[in-house]
């Protein structure tokens, strides 16, 4: 059974368990991006979502004032815990104006409120995909281009160069940790945090690498998923990926409204094993959910989330349970 989430505006990019008390929610967000059709004219917003309640309910999260709300156009985000005071803070990837910069809010869970800490711009933060954050102010992001001209990465995908990059960033060090992405998408950390995963979309493939104690980063392989994958959730039990995918990445591109794109959700079990499991758990022609993005399991559920959709929830079946 599945069903569209009633209040989630189009394009809830990507999504993000977090877990504070034992409540579980997910941050949603809209995006204006090049290349991609624009929905609304308005600015980007984030919505929380409790997924214990059957009404799907997306709140739509209050931003501190000493933010510039106007010109937010969020992409990928990214969470962070502080064990020591249960502190959450939301990592975002903006492109105000279509630059690219990481916002740092504290999530202020029982308040539905994001407080606004700081913004991280960097030459080497120059085309962000999405984030993955390992410390109240560090993270490690993808760079989906290589060139900062527009008209040089429109031309990128066809050039068939593989010169995008993982970047490190924290107060003290920023440097790039891996490189050689024909465009490096998603990005999340395995649940013990001593293996990264990255998207190598344009590559169908999943970056496998191990995280040294000095936070660089080593490839260990590469695992094929046969689909153009987007952003990446790890099931924090199971260790488990979940990849939101887009079959057929043409019409993507064109975005017909009469052939719109389908949507696609892979799972990789045992990823670190000798022999990882890729399955298919979701397909669709685009009849029900168009251009799935993002897939997040909770629960006996699956949250899907769109570039250009509304969020579709779905139970999963027994035998994707385990
Ligand atoms: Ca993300
Ligand atoms: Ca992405």
């Amino acid at each position: 059974m599945s069903r569209l989430c009633p209040d989630v505006g189009p394009q809830p990019m990507d999504v993000q368990m977090t877990s504070s008390s034992d409540a579980l929610l997910d941050l949603f967000e809209g995006l204006k991006y090049d290349g991609l059709p624009a929905f609304s004219d308005g600015p980007g917003k984030i919505f929380s979502m409790d997924l214990k309640d059957p009404r799907l309910k997306a709140v739509e999260l209050r931003m501190s004032r000493n933010f510039d709300a106007d010109s937010f156009n969020p992409h990928g985000i990214s969470t962070f815990t502080d064990q020591s005071d249960d502190s959450v803070y939301l990592f975002v990837v903006n492109h105000p104006e279509q630059k690219s910069q990481v916002e740092i809010f504290k999530y202020i869970e029982e308040d539905h409120a994001l407080v606004y800490l700081k913004s991280i711009k960097h030459a080497l933060l120059n085309s962000v995909n999405d984030i993955v954050a390992v410390g109240p102010e560090s993270f490690y992001a993808t760079n989906d281009h290589y060139f900062n001209q527009k008209t040089l990465q429109h031309l990128e995908p066809w050039l068939g160069l593989s010169w995008c990059s993982l970047v490190l960033y924290t107060p003290q060090d920023v440097r790039v940790v891996s490189d050689g992405y024909t465009s490096a998408n998603g990005i999340n950390i395995s649940p013990d945090k001593r293996h990264v995963y990255a998207m190598d979309i344009l590559d169908h493939s999943v970056r496998v690498l191990e995280r040294k104690e000095d936070n660089s980063l080593i490839t260990l392989k590469s695992v094929a998923v046969g689909s153009l994958c987007d952003n990446i959730e790890v099931d924090q039990t199971t260790g488990d990926l979940w990849l939101g995918c887009h079959p057929n990445g043409w019409k993507l591109f064109l975005s017909d409204p009469q052939d719109p794109p389908g949507s696609e959700v892979i799972r990789i079990q045992n990823i670190l094993s000798e022999h990882p499991k890729v399955s298919q758990v979701y397909a669709d022609n685009g009849s029900v959910l168009i251009g799935s993005s993002v897939a997040a399991p909770y629960r006996g559920k699956l949250l899907i989330g769109s570039v250009y959709h509304n969020a579709l929830c779905c139970d999963l079946r027994p035998t994707d349970l385990n």
